[in-house]
């Protein structure tokens, strides 16, 4: 009877102490797959140094390349950066795992109208990261004349000067605008004229580049282009003589957000993360570092006493803090179900092209 007690006894701190064990792996590691250029270097060492929790970081370049990636099984991950409309894919298909609200004390330091999406209804799976527009950047000294909406990028004098993202949604939205349709279609009829209106702006392409499309603005390899705010954000700070407008058809306007992986092996510790990001502090080191648009409230009042040089230039900018005239015809991209692959065999026969 006495050894029976015994081997219970082994048994059981042998359960407890592989379960202290775990716990302990899983509070020292965060595996996070971000956009490339999006998330500060010293933002991660700040966490580092708080949590004792080391960050392995991954980029992407595209909503399509996160997903396609996660959807062929990869596993591991504890935090991702989607955009809405890539939210409502992923929750719909169930690959996020619903936040736990309590341990997100900071969720308070957010602007309300990011509160209640309609791409997450009740905010259940999703924190707002960075917000921000897709509209025309142009170095006025450079350009042949000044763009004032997306069709202009046609002209034959842009011919090889333009930059543009490497976000199908975005460029196959923009060319359906300049046709006078929905960026969201489902409509293959008009889809197919997307394509042949972008096969007719190739020669006026220099490159695709979503990840530091400023880089060929700010040497002057490229003239305008089709780019994210930050990036244009980014082209003013070193030249001031580049302008971010918003086309006559209207610009892109998005939010990206963390969200966390269903089966993410560090939740703990992804929940930590989300939180940080919030914090004031922490949040304006992603501003003065890429320039987005910030929803968190909190940190934009925190940003004007501990640095108020990069306060007033964010206040005063086009890209960073939109007028509503900017604002007034933009458009979010949604999900468009199952006409996403005719969106995705569109833009590999475009680029193949
Ligand atoms: C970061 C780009 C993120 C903006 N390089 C796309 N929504």
């Amino acid at each position: 009877m006495k050894i029976y007690r015994l081997i219970t006894l082994v048994a059981m701190l042998a359960i407890l102490l592989s379960a202290c064990a775990s716990s302990q792996t899983s509070s020292t590691e965060l595996n996070l797959y971000g956009w490339s250029d999006y998330i500060p270097q010293q933002l991660l060492d700040n966490f580092t140094a708080k949590y004792g929790i080391k960050v392995n970081y991954d980029t992407y370049s595209s909503n399509e390349e996160m997903l396609a990636k996660l959807q062929a099984g990869a596993s591991g991950y504890d935090v991702v950066i989607p955009s809405d409309y890539t939210d409502t894919i992923m929750i719909k298909q169930g690959m996020l795992d619903p936040l736990d609200m309590s341990q997100l004390p900071n969720f308070s330091n957010l602007d309300q109208r990011y509160i209640n999406p309609d791409y997450d209804p009740g905010s259940k799976y999703t924190i707002p990261y960075q917000v921000g527009t897709t509209a025309l950047v142009y170095d006025k000294t450079t350009v042949p004349f000044e763009p004032k909406s997306y069709s202009d990028l046609w002209d034959p004098r842009f011919k090889g000067r333009l930059v543009m993202l490497d976000d199908e949604r975005e460029v196959i939205g923009m060319a359906l605008q300049v046709l006078g349709y929905d960026r969201n279609t489902t409509d293959p009829n008009q889809l197919q004229q997307a394509e042949q209106k972008l096969i007719a702006l190739k020669p006026n392409i220099l490159k695709f580049d979503s990840d530091t499309p400023e880089t060929s603005i700010i040497s002057g390899e490229a003239w305008a282009g089709l780019v994210y705010n930050g990036n244009a954000s980014l082209a003013f700070a070193s030249d001031s003589n580049v302008m971010y407008i918003c086309p006559t058809e209207g610009c892109g306007i998005w939010i990206d957000t963390l969200a966390i992986p269903k089966g993410a092996p560090h939740k703990d510790a992804a929940m930590k993360f989300l939180n940080f990001v919030l914090d004031p502090a922490q949040s304006i080191l992603i501003t003065e570092g890429f320039m987005y648009s910030n929803p968190n409230d909190a940190a934009i009042t925190y940003l004007k006493t501990a640095d108020p040089t990069f306060y007033a230039s964010y206040m005063a900018s086009s890209s960073m803090n939109p007028s509503p005239a900017f604002l007034g015809n933009a458009k979010p991209i949604v999900d468009v179900g199952n006409a996403t692959t005719l969106y995705d065999s569109l833009w590999t026969d475009f680029k193949a092209h």
